[in-house]
């Protein structure tokens, strides 16, 4: 990794700077994708299937038999860690759940607000080289508290776990399609697949651009997806081997991954890049990850302030505080999406199984984004009752603040209910 010395305040928002991707391009080819499957539905996804994957789609939906025979054939020691991994996030998930509360803002006045799960969700999990089954979790768990009705779940992959997480989680209906065809799919609906109200889930530029082109057509879609990304904190208390594995761990993703190490000790950066060279090439996947090692960066800065400054400033997907009194340190992390504390909290304990979500904010997001939680999956409905002796308390109130509005016959809302309570009085 480059380490760059003491670089002036000036020159982060340079160094710090995301690869820019420009969708406009991406979404040109993907528009006219996008409208074939909009117009000739299942037809479409068979067509782009022969085009784009050189594969005869069959059946479009995984059959039920799919399910069985991938639980059949999963390992057991896989299984088992899915059902532990399944338990924590369920259980972080859960208790993320708010109690109705009815509030008297004045008396006879009663505000609340319910959660209503999302009637129909879609859940994207694409091919290629990882088969991302713990993403089914993350996605899947939160819809399945939050009472989603239908979850419908893409994927042009079959690996078995895939199908085994679904089940687990209870998806509806699965089918296998993959790219931008398959986020229309679930935006317009086809023959065989169901229209959704809001599609989750990570995948290439044409899926996050096929993504985008839905949601302004009023999909909703989880967030706007970027490459993964880990920043490190690391003083003299953190473990070199274990800082390069993390910065390893992210770049395996890919050779566009973003990682970025901040330290107040040169000796620490050092040494760090000496045993990251060689747990790189034990790699299977070195390729990618050296890329993305080489699009990297170490810090060195001169205060602990300026480095949590610069970590702020970056607003990391992930940032793991490896140095002393991290919890502290933590205190005064403002801007990412989730935070690891210690020398034995590796990333990808949160990436599979210790219960948080690993669908988070990128590209600096984080500093107006949350990952993805239980929230995402429900509407909040505010509801509200008043009686008669609380819109006397309120009426006036709302009168005058509609008079001044100009808006008349909001005032007459209010006017005509108060003066029959009046008139009943004097009746
Ligand atoms: N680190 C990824 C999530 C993931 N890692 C899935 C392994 N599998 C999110 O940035
Ligand atoms: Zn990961």
């Amino acid at each position: 990794m480059k380490i760059l010395s003491f670089p002036k305040r000036t020159e982060w928002p340079y160094l710090l700077a995301r690869l820019t991707l420009d969708l406009a391009d991406i979404e040109q080819k993907v528009a006219p994708i996008m409208q074939r499957v909009r117009q000739e539905g299942d037809q479409a996804l068979r067509d782009f299937a022969l085009e784009f994957d050189r594969q005869e789609l069959g059946e479009i939906a995984f059959p039920e038999a799919a399910f069985d025979e991938a639980e059949g054939t999963l390992d057991g020691n896989l299984k088992k860690a899915i059902q532990q991994a399944y338990q924590n996030i369920k259980k972080f998930h859960e208790a993320q759940r708010q109690p109705v509360e009815k509030i008297e803002t004045m008396p006879g006045v009663t505000c609340w607000r319910k959660s209503v799960g999302i009637e129909k969700v879609g859940i994207y999990i694409p091919g290629g080289t990882a088969p991302l089954f713990s993403t089914v979790l993350m996605l899947g768990i939160p819809a399945q508290l939050a009472g989603c009705r239908e979850m419908v779940l893409c994927t042009p992959s079959d690996h078995p776990a895939i199908l085994y997480a679904a089940r687990l989680v209870g998806v509806t209906k699965a089918f296998r399609v993959g790219g931008a065809q398959a986020i229309a799919a679930l935006a317009y609906g086809t023959e065989s697949i169901p229209k959704v109200y809001k599609i989750f889930g990570p995948g290439n530029q044409y899926v996050t651009a096929a993504k985008m082109l839905a949601s302004k057509e009023g999909i909703a879609i989880d967030m706007p997806a970027g490459p993964s990304e880990v920043a490190i904190y690391a003083d003299d208390t953190a473990v070199p081997s274990f800082v390069a594995a993390d910065l390893l761990s992210q770049a395996e993703h890919g050779a566009d991954s973003q990682v970025l190490l901040v330290s107040t000790s040169k000796k620490l950066l050092s040494s760090v890049n000496i045993t990251l060279s060689s747990q790189l090439e034990a790699l299977p996947r070195r390729d990618m990850a050296r890329k993305a090692i080489e699009n990297s960066k170490a810090i060195l800065v001169e205060t602990p302030e300026e480095a949590i400054d610069l970590l702020n400033e970056y607003a990391a997907e992930h940032l793991i505080l490896s140095v002393k009194d991290a919890e502290q340190v933590s205190e005064k992390i403002t801007n990412a999406g989730s935070i690891f504390l210690g020398n034995y909290t590796p990333e990808s304990c949160g990436d599979y199984a210790s219960g948080t979500n690993h669908t988070l904010p990128t590209n600096g997001f984080a500093r107006a984004y949350s990952g993805v939680s239980l929230d995402s999956f429900v509407k909040k409905i505010t509801v509200q009752h008043i009686t008669e002796s609380g819109i006397k308390n309120l009426g006036p109130t709302v009168e005058a603040m509609a008079e001044a509005e100009s808006l008349q016959a909001h005032k007459k809302a209010v006017s005509i209910r108060l003066n029959s309570l009046i008139s009943d009085r004097n009746a």
